[in-house]
Protein backbone atom coordinates (compact mmCIF):
# COMPACT_ATOMS: atom_id res chain seq x y z
CA UNK A 1 0.00 0.00 0.00
CA UNK A 2 0.98 3.46 -1.18
CA UNK A 3 2.13 5.34 2.17
CA UNK A 4 0.50 9.10 1.77
CA UNK A 5 2.76 11.46 4.19
CA UNK A 6 -0.67 14.06 5.19
CA UNK A 7 2.17 16.69 5.92
CA UNK A 8 3.46 17.31 2.53
CA UNK A 9 -0.44 17.81 1.67
CA UNK A 10 -0.82 20.53 4.12
CA UNK A 11 -1.27 23.81 2.82
CA UNK A 12 -2.49 25.93 5.94
CA UNK A 13 0.02 25.90 8.88
CA UNK A 14 -1.94 27.62 11.23
CA UNK A 15 0.67 26.04 13.67
CA UNK A 16 3.79 27.04 11.72
CA UNK A 17 3.12 30.82 11.87
CA UNK A 18 6.68 31.17 10.73
CA UNK A 19 5.84 30.19 7.37
CA UNK A 20 3.31 32.94 7.04
CA UNK A 21 4.20 35.36 4.55
CA UNK A 22 3.62 39.12 5.03
CA UNK A 23 0.51 38.96 3.62
CA UNK A 24 -1.13 36.12 5.70
CA UNK A 25 0.57 37.92 9.07
CA UNK A 26 -0.87 41.41 7.70
CA UNK A 27 -4.69 39.58 7.36
CA UNK A 28 -4.38 38.84 11.20
CA UNK A 29 -2.38 36.04 12.08
CA UNK A 30 -2.12 35.08 16.30
CA UNK A 31 0.21 37.63 17.39
CA UNK A 32 0.21 40.01 14.23
CA UNK A 33 -2.30 43.53 13.59
CA UNK A 34 -3.60 44.06 10.33
CA UNK A 35 -0.53 46.13 9.21
CA UNK A 36 1.50 42.96 9.85
CA UNK A 37 3.16 43.91 12.25
CA UNK A 38 3.71 41.49 16.06
CA UNK A 39 1.37 42.69 18.95
CA UNK A 40 0.68 41.14 22.07
CA UNK A 41 -1.16 42.43 25.42
CA UNK A 42 0.64 42.17 28.58
CA UNK A 43 -0.29 38.55 29.37
CA UNK A 44 0.73 37.15 26.35
CA UNK A 45 3.70 39.05 26.20
CA UNK A 46 5.26 37.64 29.66
CA UNK A 47 4.29 33.81 27.76
CA UNK A 48 6.38 34.33 25.28
CA UNK A 49 9.17 36.17 27.30
CA UNK A 50 8.56 33.02 29.64
CA UNK A 51 7.94 35.07 33.19
CA UNK A 52 6.86 32.69 35.10
CA UNK A 53 6.72 34.92 38.17
CA UNK A 54 4.78 37.67 35.84
CA UNK A 55 2.32 35.78 34.28
CA UNK A 56 0.77 33.95 37.63
CA UNK A 57 0.39 37.39 39.44
CA UNK A 58 -1.40 38.71 35.73
CA UNK A 59 -3.47 35.65 35.79
CA UNK A 60 -3.85 36.11 39.49
CA UNK A 61 -4.72 39.83 39.23
CA UNK A 62 -6.92 39.96 35.91
CA UNK A 63 -9.33 36.97 37.99
CA UNK A 64 -9.82 39.01 40.82
CA UNK A 65 -10.78 41.61 38.38
CA UNK A 66 -13.07 39.01 37.49
CA UNK A 67 -11.49 38.66 33.95
CA UNK A 68 -13.34 35.93 32.09
CA UNK A 69 -11.24 32.94 32.83
CA UNK A 70 -11.89 31.89 28.97
CA UNK A 71 -10.49 35.16 27.56
CA UNK A 72 -7.48 34.54 30.13
CA UNK A 73 -6.69 31.51 28.66
CA UNK A 74 -6.96 32.24 24.94
CA UNK A 75 -3.93 34.91 25.91
CA UNK A 76 -2.09 32.02 27.09
CA UNK A 77 -2.47 29.93 24.47
CA UNK A 78 -2.10 32.73 21.89
CA UNK A 79 1.38 33.20 23.71
CA UNK A 80 2.05 29.12 23.21
CA UNK A 81 1.25 29.61 19.67
CA UNK A 82 4.45 32.63 19.44
CA UNK A 83 6.35 30.52 21.46
CA UNK A 84 6.20 27.98 18.59
CA UNK A 85 6.29 30.81 15.82
CA UNK A 86 9.66 31.68 17.11
CA UNK A 87 10.95 27.97 17.60
CA UNK A 88 10.27 27.65 13.68
CA UNK A 89 12.25 31.01 13.12
CA UNK A 90 15.08 29.17 15.15
CA UNK A 91 14.97 32.50 17.97
CA UNK A 92 13.99 29.97 20.76
CA UNK A 93 15.49 27.16 21.06
CA UNK A 94 13.84 23.47 22.62
CA UNK A 95 15.18 24.59 26.31
CA UNK A 96 12.47 27.86 25.37
CA UNK A 97 10.04 25.26 24.72
CA UNK A 98 10.04 23.35 27.57
CA UNK A 99 10.27 26.11 29.34
CA UNK A 100 7.06 27.48 27.97
CA UNK A 101 4.82 24.75 28.90
CA UNK A 102 6.39 25.23 32.33
CA UNK A 103 4.99 28.62 33.01
CA UNK A 104 1.82 27.39 31.03
CA UNK A 105 1.15 24.56 33.76
CA UNK A 106 1.83 27.19 36.41
CA UNK A 107 -0.75 29.45 35.09
CA UNK A 108 -3.49 26.65 34.51
CA UNK A 109 -2.80 25.52 38.24
CA UNK A 110 -4.39 29.13 39.04
CA UNK A 111 -6.83 29.03 36.00
CA UNK A 112 -8.22 25.68 35.60
CA UNK A 113 -10.57 25.73 39.12
CA UNK A 114 -12.32 29.22 37.63
CA UNK A 115 -12.05 27.93 34.33
CA UNK A 116 -14.12 24.22 35.11
CA UNK A 117 -16.08 26.24 38.03
CA UNK A 118 -19.22 27.42 35.71
CA UNK A 119 -19.40 24.15 34.02
CA UNK A 120 -21.96 21.43 34.51
CA UNK A 121 -22.04 17.72 36.21
CA UNK A 122 -25.02 16.14 34.67
CA UNK A 123 -23.64 12.15 33.91
CA UNK A 124 -23.04 10.95 30.16
CA UNK A 125 -20.95 8.90 27.91
CA UNK A 126 -17.60 7.38 27.99
CA UNK A 127 -14.52 8.94 26.21
CA UNK A 128 -11.14 7.32 25.33
CA UNK A 129 -8.74 9.76 24.35
CA UNK A 130 -5.12 10.08 24.10
CA UNK A 131 -2.12 12.07 22.23
CA UNK A 132 -1.42 9.57 18.90
CA UNK A 133 1.69 7.47 18.54
CA UNK A 134 4.65 9.54 17.70
CA UNK A 135 3.68 12.49 19.81
CA UNK A 136 4.31 13.06 23.50
CA UNK A 137 2.00 17.34 23.88
CA UNK A 138 0.04 16.84 26.68
CA UNK A 139 -1.20 20.08 27.87
CA UNK A 140 -3.79 20.70 25.25
CA UNK A 141 -5.09 17.26 25.74
CA UNK A 142 -5.14 17.69 28.98
CA UNK A 143 -7.11 20.58 28.92
CA UNK A 144 -9.71 19.05 26.64
CA UNK A 145 -9.82 16.08 29.48
CA UNK A 146 -10.58 18.74 32.23
CA UNK A 147 -13.35 20.12 29.86
CA UNK A 148 -15.13 16.58 29.17
CA UNK A 149 -14.54 15.54 32.76
CA UNK A 150 -16.10 18.93 34.64
CA UNK A 151 -18.85 18.63 32.39
CA UNK A 152 -19.87 15.34 33.25
CA UNK A 153 -17.99 12.56 30.86
CA UNK A 154 -16.41 9.53 32.06
CA UNK A 155 -12.90 9.91 30.04
CA UNK A 156 -10.65 7.31 29.62
CA UNK A 157 -7.06 9.15 29.47
CA UNK A 158 -4.54 7.03 27.53
CA UNK A 159 -1.71 9.45 27.67
CA UNK A 160 0.85 10.34 25.09
CA UNK A 161 2.67 8.46 22.31
CA UNK A 162 -0.41 5.72 22.24
CA UNK A 163 -0.33 2.89 19.48
CA UNK A 164 -3.93 2.35 17.59
CA UNK A 165 -4.00 -0.66 19.35
CA UNK A 166 -3.97 0.97 22.48
CA UNK A 167 -7.22 3.27 21.32
CA UNK A 168 -9.00 -0.12 19.98
CA UNK A 169 -8.01 -2.30 23.39
CA UNK A 170 -9.54 0.19 25.67
CA UNK A 171 -12.31 1.16 23.41
CA UNK A 172 -13.35 -2.85 22.97
CA UNK A 173 -12.41 -3.08 26.62
CA UNK A 174 -14.79 0.09 27.90
CA UNK A 175 -17.42 -0.14 24.88
CA UNK A 176 -16.88 3.73 25.07
CA UNK A 177 -18.76 5.04 22.10
CA UNK A 178 -16.04 8.14 21.46
CA UNK A 179 -12.81 7.89 20.63
CA UNK A 180 -10.85 11.91 20.66
CA UNK A 181 -7.72 12.34 19.47
CA UNK A 182 -4.83 14.56 19.70
CA UNK A 183 -2.08 15.53 17.51
CA UNK A 184 0.38 18.06 17.34
CA UNK A 185 2.65 17.49 14.98
CA UNK A 186 1.29 17.48 11.63
CA UNK A 187 3.10 13.58 10.77
CA UNK A 188 0.35 12.96 13.52
CA UNK A 189 -2.25 13.00 11.00
CA UNK A 190 -1.19 9.69 9.28
CA UNK A 191 -1.48 8.21 12.59
CA UNK A 192 -4.57 9.56 13.18
CA UNK A 193 -5.43 8.06 9.83
CA UNK A 194 -4.15 4.67 10.84
CA UNK A 195 -5.84 4.59 14.18
CA UNK A 196 -8.75 4.95 12.16
CA UNK A 197 -8.15 2.51 9.97
CA UNK A 198 -7.49 0.27 13.10
CA UNK A 199 -10.68 0.72 14.61
CA UNK A 200 -12.17 -0.49 10.89
CA UNK A 201 -10.10 -4.07 11.40
CA UNK A 202 -11.54 -4.19 14.54
CA UNK A 203 -15.06 -3.94 13.58
CA UNK A 204 -15.77 -0.78 15.76
CA UNK A 205 -15.71 1.64 13.13
CA UNK A 206 -19.87 1.78 12.89
CA UNK A 207 -20.06 1.85 16.78
CA UNK A 208 -17.47 4.66 17.81
CA UNK A 209 -17.21 7.89 17.10
CA UNK A 210 -14.07 10.06 16.15
CA UNK A 211 -12.72 13.25 17.27
CA UNK A 212 -9.35 15.32 16.26
CA UNK A 213 -7.98 18.16 17.43
CA UNK A 214 -4.43 19.85 17.53
CA UNK A 215 -2.17 21.64 14.94
CA UNK A 216 -3.31 22.20 12.04
CA UNK A 217 -6.41 20.25 12.28
CA UNK A 218 -9.11 21.41 10.24
CA UNK A 219 -11.75 19.54 7.85
CA UNK A 220 -9.37 18.77 5.22
CA UNK A 221 -8.06 15.95 8.68
CA UNK A 222 -10.88 14.96 9.19
CA UNK A 223 -11.89 13.54 5.29
CA UNK A 224 -7.76 12.37 4.88
CA UNK A 225 -8.16 10.79 8.39
CA UNK A 226 -11.47 9.07 8.27
CA UNK A 227 -12.70 10.70 11.51
CA UNK A 228 -16.18 12.15 12.53
CA UNK A 229 -15.71 15.70 13.62
CA UNK A 230 -12.69 18.33 14.65
CA UNK A 231 -12.79 20.60 17.34
CA UNK A 232 -10.32 23.95 18.02
CA UNK A 233 -10.93 23.78 21.60
CA UNK A 234 -11.73 22.34 24.98
CA UNK A 235 -14.99 23.72 24.65
CA UNK A 236 -15.58 22.33 21.47
CA UNK A 237 -14.26 18.91 22.18
CA UNK A 238 -17.61 19.30 25.13
CA UNK A 239 -19.94 20.33 22.16
CA UNK A 240 -18.37 17.60 19.75
CA UNK A 241 -19.48 15.01 22.44
CA UNK A 242 -22.66 16.04 23.09
CA UNK A 243 -23.56 15.94 19.66
CA UNK A 244 -22.11 12.59 18.98
CA UNK A 245 -24.10 10.97 21.64
CA UNK A 246 -27.41 12.81 20.33
CA UNK A 247 -26.34 10.95 17.27
CA UNK A 248 -25.81 7.34 18.90
CA UNK A 249 -28.88 7.73 20.34
C1 LIG B 1 5.01 23.40 24.54
C2 LIG B 1 5.44 22.76 23.26
C3 LIG B 1 6.26 21.64 23.35
C4 LIG B 1 6.59 20.95 24.67
C5 LIG B 1 5.38 20.05 25.01
C6 LIG B 1 5.19 19.83 26.47
C7 LIG B 1 4.13 18.74 26.64
N1 LIG B 1 4.59 17.58 27.06
O1 LIG B 1 2.97 18.92 26.29
C8 LIG B 1 7.85 20.12 24.29
C9 LIG B 1 9.09 20.91 24.61
C10 LIG B 1 7.98 18.74 24.93
C11 LIG B 1 7.70 20.03 22.76
C12 LIG B 1 8.37 19.09 22.00
C13 LIG B 1 8.36 19.12 20.61
N2 LIG B 1 7.75 19.99 19.82
CO1 LIG B 1 6.45 21.29 20.46
N3 LIG B 1 5.42 22.79 20.86
C14 LIG B 1 5.02 23.29 21.99
C15 LIG B 1 4.17 24.56 21.74
C16 LIG B 1 5.04 25.78 21.92
C17 LIG B 1 2.91 24.71 22.57
C18 LIG B 1 1.96 23.51 22.60
C19 LIG B 1 0.90 23.75 23.66
O2 LIG B 1 0.95 23.17 24.74
N4 LIG B 1 -0.07 24.68 23.39
C20 LIG B 1 -1.08 25.11 24.34
C21 LIG B 1 -2.29 24.18 24.32
C22 LIG B 1 -3.36 24.66 25.29
O3 LIG B 1 -2.83 24.24 23.02
P1 LIG B 1 -3.01 22.96 22.06
O4 LIG B 1 -2.04 21.92 22.42
O5 LIG B 1 -3.07 23.42 20.65
O6 LIG B 1 -4.44 22.36 22.47
C23 LIG B 1 -5.66 23.05 22.24
C24 LIG B 1 -6.29 22.76 20.86
O7 LIG B 1 -5.36 22.36 19.88
C25 LIG B 1 -7.35 21.74 21.15
N5 LIG B 1 -7.03 20.30 21.15
C26 LIG B 1 -5.89 19.66 21.41
N6 LIG B 1 -6.07 18.35 21.35
C27 LIG B 1 -7.35 18.13 21.05
C28 LIG B 1 -8.08 16.96 20.85
C29 LIG B 1 -9.43 17.04 20.50
C30 LIG B 1 -10.19 15.79 20.27
C31 LIG B 1 -10.06 18.32 20.34
C32 LIG B 1 -11.47 18.41 19.91
C33 LIG B 1 -9.33 19.50 20.56
C34 LIG B 1 -8.00 19.38 20.90
O8 LIG B 1 -7.79 22.08 22.45
C35 LIG B 1 -6.67 22.48 23.23
C36 LIG B 1 -7.12 23.44 24.27
O9 LIG B 1 -7.57 24.67 23.72
C37 LIG B 1 3.76 24.31 20.24
C38 LIG B 1 3.39 25.56 19.44
C39 LIG B 1 1.90 25.66 19.18
N7 LIG B 1 1.53 26.56 18.34
O10 LIG B 1 1.09 24.94 19.70
C40 LIG B 1 5.00 23.57 19.70
C41 LIG B 1 4.88 22.66 18.49
C42 LIG B 1 3.59 21.87 18.52
N8 LIG B 1 6.02 21.75 18.66
C43 LIG B 1 6.61 21.46 17.55
C44 LIG B 1 7.74 20.60 17.43
C45 LIG B 1 8.39 20.55 16.06
C46 LIG B 1 8.21 19.87 18.52
C47 LIG B 1 9.37 18.85 18.51
C48 LIG B 1 9.40 17.91 17.29
C49 LIG B 1 10.66 19.65 18.66
C50 LIG B 1 11.94 18.85 18.57
N9 LIG B 1 12.76 19.22 17.61
O11 LIG B 1 12.17 17.94 19.33
C51 LIG B 1 9.09 18.08 19.82
C52 LIG B 1 8.10 16.93 19.57
C53 LIG B 1 8.45 15.69 20.26
C54 LIG B 1 7.33 14.66 20.05
N10 LIG B 1 7.67 13.53 19.48
O12 LIG B 1 6.18 14.90 20.35
C55 LIG B 1 5.97 22.15 16.35
C56 LIG B 1 5.14 21.20 15.49
C57 LIG B 1 5.28 21.57 14.01
C58 LIG B 1 4.33 20.81 13.17
N11 LIG B 1 3.22 21.46 12.82
O13 LIG B 1 4.55 19.67 12.85
C59 LIG B 1 5.15 23.30 17.05
C60 LIG B 1 3.88 23.70 16.31
C61 LIG B 1 6.12 24.51 17.15
C62 LIG B 1 6.47 25.08 15.79
N12 LIG B 1 5.75 26.08 15.31
O14 LIG B 1 7.42 24.62 15.17
N13 LIG B 1 6.86 20.99 22.30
Amino acid sequence: MKHICHADRLRRKSCNEAHLSSQEKALGAPGYDKGGVEVMNELTEALVELEEKSVRELVQAQLSDGRDPLKILEDLKQGMDIVGQRFAEGEYFLVELVMSADVFNRALEILEPKLLETQKTEEKGTIVIGTVKGDIHYIGKNLVVAFLKSNGFDVLDLGEDVAPEAFVGKLKESEAPILALSGLITTTHDVMRETVEALKSAGLREKVKVMIGGCDVNQEVVDFTGADAFGGDAISAVEIAGRFLAELG
